[in-house]
């Protein structure tokens, strides 16, 4: 079964300008477990108190999902973040080789030290799932990869990552997430090892999304995402397209209340002070609703001519929208839908007038204006003598 990594929290608030004050981070976390997502990855705690504490109220709210820090391949990380009472460890290091010539350290004196790291963390914590990535994964050269994650698997790694970090993957190339996937399963299989393989990937190209369904289809175990696809620079996988395709595009089992996502994106969109696109697929304000003529009257017949994605199962319904280019059919359309009916045509055509109107000024009009567009256009007919323009 595909898990689902969230790390709004972590990789999140790494988004420049994001904070999350602790009392958010838990209102987040509730949501994101009602949501039904299994691990959080909630903070690198020695990055500062208030994560830390962030953390340690996450943790002692007994969520569903597994609560997890972020670590550098240090002690001192690892002790912090159990003295958090987390249940998920993500220990990153990078193996490429220019970042070990920088590091001045060798590839074998990398692994011994992660190694050392696992091993420490897993003799603090015999239940801890531990993941190891080996950060910038797909541009470092794949036999330091295979070979690090091997030796971090016998060390005791649960699960290895394969971190697009800086978005350079892209599906059907020379360079995917898929052949990644499967050539580190490859190499665990024939070393006779056992680890769930995740794929974190970065969206600086556009395809962080296909990149990490490429890995799903590939093998890949789990998905980490985040609300929004909140992350360093263009951020990471969106959450709610993510779950979108996996629940609705795939056969997989999966328990998500899927309904909780509009909410959850509500209540992100606002503490992280980064608005929700209007076209943003699932939890945009335009995701599900038909506003050009021809699409509002073959909608309201039949949703499936301009829908290949239901809205119901997110807690939506489709909508119906008019603006400045609306014509008499599409509001015949949309006045019939409120029930609306027996509008003389002078009516109908001021009523028309009043939404191009609106709609020159930037705005649409939903079903909800256009009854109150109706009951003034209406009123105003009556007494004309009272009402100027
Ligand atoms: C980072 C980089 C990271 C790490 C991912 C991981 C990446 O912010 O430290 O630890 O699994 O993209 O490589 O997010
Ligand atoms: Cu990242």
């Amino acid at each position: 079964m595909i898990a689902v990594l969230d790390s709004t929290l972590r990789e999140g608030e790494q988004t420049p300008g994001v904070f999350f004050d602790s009392h958010v981070k838990m209102a987040i976390a509730e949501k994101l477990d009602r949501l039904g997502v299994d691990i959080i990855e909630a903070g690198h705690p020695v990055v500062g108190e208030e994560i830390a504490n962030g953390l340690r109220r996450i943790v002692s709210s007994s969520l569903q999902a597994r609560i997890g820090a972020h670590s550098r391949s240090l002690k001192k990380d690892v002790d912090l973040a159990l003295e958090c009472g987390v249940g998920f460890l993500g220990i990153f290091y990078c193996v490429g080789d220019e970042r070990l010539r920088d590091c001045s350290s060798t590839l074998n004196q990398a692994i011994d030290m992660i190694s050392e790291t696992i091993s420490y963390a897993r003799s603090r914590k015999s239940d801890l799932l531990i993941r190891y990535t080996p950060e910038d994964t797909v541009r470092s050269p794949m036999e330091n990869v295979l070979s690090v994650s091997r030796e971090a698997v016998r060390a005791g790694a649960d699960i290895i990552s394969i971190a697009d970090t800086t978005g350079h993957l892209i599906p059907g190339s020379a360079r995917t997430m898929s052949e990644w996937v499967r050539r580190l399963r490859a190499s665990l299989d024939h070393a006779g090892l056992e680890a769930r393989i995740a794929v974190h990937c970065h969206n600086d190209r556009g395809l962080a999304l296909a990149n990490a369904l490429d890995g799903y289809q590939a093998g890949a175990d789990i998905i980490d995402a985040s609300v929004l696809g909140l992350g360093e620079r263009a951020g990471i996988t969106d959450l709610a397209s993510l779950l979108a395709v996996l629940s609705q595009d795939f056969p997989v089992a999966h328990h998500w209340q899927l309904a909780e996502l509009p909410g959850l994106y509500q209540l992100v969109s606002r503490y992280a002070d980064v608005p929700i696109p209007v076209n943003h697929p699932i939890c945009g304000r335009n995701a599900f609703t038909h506003c050009a003529g021809v699409h509002i009257q073959a909608a309201l017949k039949n949703p499936i001519h301009y829908q290949s994605l239901a809205p119901e199962p997110f807690g939506l319904t489709s909508q119906i929208a008019l603006d400045h280019m609306s014509g008499m059919a599409a509001l015949q359309y949309s006045l019939e839908h409120i029930g609306a009916i027996d509008l003389d045509r002078e009516l109908q055509e001021s009523i028309l007038a009043k939404v191009k109107d609106v709609g020159r000024h930037g705005r649409t009009v939903d079903v909800n204006e256009l009854r109150w567009i109706v009951s003034y256009q209406k009123e105003k007919a009556i007494n004309k003598e009272t009402y100027v323009a």
